[in-house]
């Protein structure tokens, strides 16, 4: 299809999502006209989801920031607000933070990096310069309410927390999988545009998925099989998958069979996991459970997949290491069909190496709780009490990048008041929310259609091997800074105020004035060459050798395709002994841990535990100020089962008050028999109704958070990951419809 008079067409990979589907936009006057899908692309081959059209919108929205902004005075409903020059915000972001470190140690502030900042190439390369000019041990991500025990499982079987197996979607022929909704979510750590698409051709070969879901989602709706599971006991199932293909040896021997350590161990600790001896607390038939084992493992191929739902699980890191060890175990991992390494143009795991590799696990525990500090981050769920908490070390001050924890992270309500309380607050955002609107001072970056890009962390988690880059669609405004900007700026700025705060080390200041000079060098797109060249498919900065480069992905703005994925375990295998431990000893410990519990996930006193959900048309708290978003129906509904809401006199339509631990939100109730007995279901990402903000449409349909229900106090153990999922609620009636 051409495109429309008088515009002219640009490639975008769209940023939105870890499906990374290319689009073609239609530009004219500097302004979106159109989006359509590419059908050339490179990898998503004309996928696109009605979220593309979000890129235009949020774009065009009045209310997203574009000059940065000073709370001039007061709080919430009466704060003040005004526009301020670059220069001037600059220089009071950088002197407050300063000046809260140099008088109360670094760890006074505290920085959180939420979601987008991983599909944004310039925040992904330069983060890491802040949180070296910061130097705080109180250093957060969305990756503790999200994906660190994938990390950690990777961790410990291959010793590096990049080195992360990816299901071979597009040539298995039996896909079991657990947690997640890929039909709505698009894919996440599998990314794999169009995974309807996908999974239709899994069946027409003859191969076979299968769900294991609380609810009956859109993804199990198409699933040959699908199993309900009570939250939480993902681990207990795995764990009698796997006890059983050693138990009647299925499966196949794994080509690096002779890399494998403590198979005794394992066989050990799976002991009291046989599928009778857990029928009862896991709720599946062991019969059943049996069957599945013999079918995985008898498979042509297959693959073991889990996501969000395994991960904020009170057995998270164990549950994505059985998922791993199944793969394994039955001769599936690093074999066609299988789970698979990709082997993507910009290699993290090589990068990590480069560095020195992944570390320990655990690096220190945090001050309050005591809480595992992963991967040199501290677990989201104990920011609150580290901001509230008085003592050496206490958070005064905090910088949010790319995040909105008040919306995001358990206890959202308690964090909100703990972050009312800080003696300064920044953000680079562009929206004013509802954690935002806490900051003195919003540094506004430039919107992805703005500038450059490469999703390289989604290359590094695809289903094939291609790699893409996107040129920028629409000017900037004149003056302002993209992401990578503020974060070089304000990190060196950071570094001058504190060194002559201090008066100390002047030749460590020139060094900080000669690297601002050379401010130009630092453009991402020269970072992501550099990467590259150093990367599998570089020329390693040998010049005589062809590799690839960043120029030939300009000038090939479909993407190119590097081919399927190969097997790949000796290049990414990088545990100190170069081999493989089953039975590692945190994880031995957890399995023994979960056979004490044995048990079913606490409900509450009411029985019922509550779980998340994604929607097609949202993508976490942020995206929610635009039409898309807040078209037709009401989207944070209460799902119930009727053999739930028969007793407490609810019904479809009613409003609910759904009531945990940390506090109560009241909803509208969707009685269906999607969602088990005794689970419950509300969407995450809603409830903009606090004072104080700039987001007009999205406070008009303000929902409420779940993460006001979702306890901060209940975290995974091993690497502190928060469980927000299986949370002890209880529901009652408020009115009729
Ligand atoms: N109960 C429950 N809670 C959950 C989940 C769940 O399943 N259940 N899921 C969790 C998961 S998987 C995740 S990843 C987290 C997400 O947690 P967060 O990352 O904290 O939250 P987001 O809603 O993604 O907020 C993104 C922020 O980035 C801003 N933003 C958008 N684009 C840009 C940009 O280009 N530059 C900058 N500087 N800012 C930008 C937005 O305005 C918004 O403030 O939520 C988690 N929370
Ligand atoms: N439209 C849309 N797309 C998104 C996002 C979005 O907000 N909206 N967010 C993006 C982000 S940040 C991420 S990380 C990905 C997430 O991608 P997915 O993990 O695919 O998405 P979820 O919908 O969170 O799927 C989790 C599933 O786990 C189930 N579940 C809950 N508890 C348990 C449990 O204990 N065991 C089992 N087996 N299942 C359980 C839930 O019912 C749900 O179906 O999606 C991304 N894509
Ligand atoms: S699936 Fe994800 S990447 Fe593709 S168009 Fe939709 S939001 Fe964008
Ligand atoms: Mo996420």
């Amino acid at each position: 299809m051409a495109g429309l008079p008088g515009t002219r067409t640009v490639h975008k990979t769209c940023n939105l999502c870890e499906a990374t589907c290319g689009l073609l936009i239609e530009v004219a006057d500097n302004r979106v006209v159109r989006i359509r899908a590419d059908e050339d692309d490179a990898f998503s081959r004309g996928h696109i989801c009605p979220k593309s059209i979000g890129l235009k919108q949020v774009q065009e929205d009045p209310d997203r920031l574009r000059a940065p902004i000073r709370r001039k005075a007061g709080s919430g409903e009466e704060a003040v607000w005004e526009e301020i020059s670059w220069e001037e915000a600059l220089d009071e972001v950088a002197t407050e933070l300063a000046k809260v470190q140099v008088r109360d140690g670094n760890d006074a502030v505290g920085v959180y990096l939420g979601n987008p900042g991983a599909h944004n190439f310039g925040t992904f390369a330069y983060i890491a310069l802040l949180r070296q000019a910061l130097d705080t041990k109180n250093n957060y991500t969305a990756s503790s309410v999200d994906q660190n025990p994938k990390h950690a499982s990777s961790l410990f079987l291959f010793g590096n927390t990049f080195s992360v197996a990816i299901p071979d979607v597009d040539r298995t022929h039996f896909m079991l999988m657990l947690g997640a909704n890929p039909v709505v979510s698009n894919g996440s750590l599998m990314t794999a545009p169009g995974f309807r698409r996908r999974v239709r051709a899994l069946q027409e070969r003859g191969g076979k998925l299968v769900v294991v879901d609380p609810r009956r989602t859109e993804t199990a709706a198409l699933a040959d099989e699908h199993l309900f599971l009570r939250p939480g006991l993902d681990a207990l199932l795995l764990a009698a998958l796997v006890h059983t293909v050693l138990d009647e040896k299925l499966g196949r021997t794994p080509h690096f069979a002779a890399l494998l350590d403590g198979r005794e161990h394992l066989a050990a600790a799976l002991a009291p996991f046989a599928p009778e001896a857990i029928e009862g607390a896991l709720g599946i038939p062991a019969v059943r459970v049996r069957a599945l084992a013999r079918e995985f493992a008898a498979a042509p191929s297959a693959c073991c997949y889990g996501r969000v739902g395994t991960s904020l699980n009170p057995f998270g890191t164990l549950a994505n290491w059985l998922v791993d060890v199944l793969n394994i175990t039955t001769g599936n991992l690093d074999r066609e069909g299988g789970a698979m390494f990709p082997t993507p143009a910009v290699d993290f795991a090589g990068l990590v190496e480069l560095r020195g590799g992944s570390g320990p696990a655990v690096g220190w525990h945090t001050r309050v709780r005591g809480a595992p500090a992963f991967n040199a981050e501290q677990p989201v769920a104990c920011l609150g009490e580290e901001i509230t908490t008085p003592g050496p070390g206490q958070v005064r001050a905090m910088l949010t990048t790319n995040g909105n924890p008040v919306l995001s992270t358990p206890n959202g309500r308690a964090l909100d008041a703990a972050f009312e309380g800080l003696e300064y607050c920044a953000a680079i955002d562009i929206y004013r929310n509802e954690t935002t609107r806490h900051a003195n001072v919003i540094l506004p970056p430039t919107w992805s259609l703005e500038h450059d890009n490469y999703e390289a962390v989604f290359h590094q988690f695809a289903v094939r091997n291609t790699a893409k880059y996107s040129p920028p669609v629409l000017a900037p405004p004149p003056g302002q800074l993209h992401d990578w900007e503020i974060l070089v700026e304000l990190s060196l700025r950071l570094m001058e105020k504190k060194l002559a705060m201090k008066r100390e080390r002047p030749h460590v200041r020139l060094g900080v004035r000669v690297l601002r000079s050379a401010r130009g060098v630092f453009h991402p797109r020269r970072v992501l060459d550099w990467m590259i060249r150093i990367g599998p498919h570089g020329d390693g900065f040998r010049p005589w050798r062809r590799g690839l480069r960043v120029r030939d992905l300009e000038a090939e703005p479909k993407g190119r395709d590097l081919g399927p994925l190969v097997p790949s375990l000796a290049r990414v295998l990088h545990t100190d002994a170069g081999r493989i431990d089953l039975g590692h000893p945190v994880m031995v410990g957890e399995l023994r841990r979960l056979a004490a519990e044995r048990r079913k996930p606490s409900a509450g006193e009411d029985g019922l535990v509550l779980i998340g959900r994604r929607d097609a048309r949202t993508n976490n708290s942020w995206l929610h100020n635009i039409e898309l978003a807040v078209k037709g129906r009401d989207r944070c509904t209460l799902l119930m089962h009727p053999a739930d809401a028969g007793p407490r006199k609810v019904s479809t339509g009613m409003r609910a008050r759904i009531e945990s631990r940390v506090g109560a939100v009241t909803a509208r109730v969707e009685v269906t028999d999607d969602v088990m007995p005794g689970v419950v279901s509300l969407p995450h990402g809603w409830g903009h109704h606090r004072p104080g903000m700039a987001l007009r449409l999205a406070s008009a349909h303000a929902g409420v958070s779940v993460n006001d229900l979702c306890d901060e106090q209940t975290i995974e153990p091993v690497v502190g990951n928060a469980v927000l999922n299986g949370v002890p609620v209880r529901v009652t009636a408020v009115d009729s419809a």
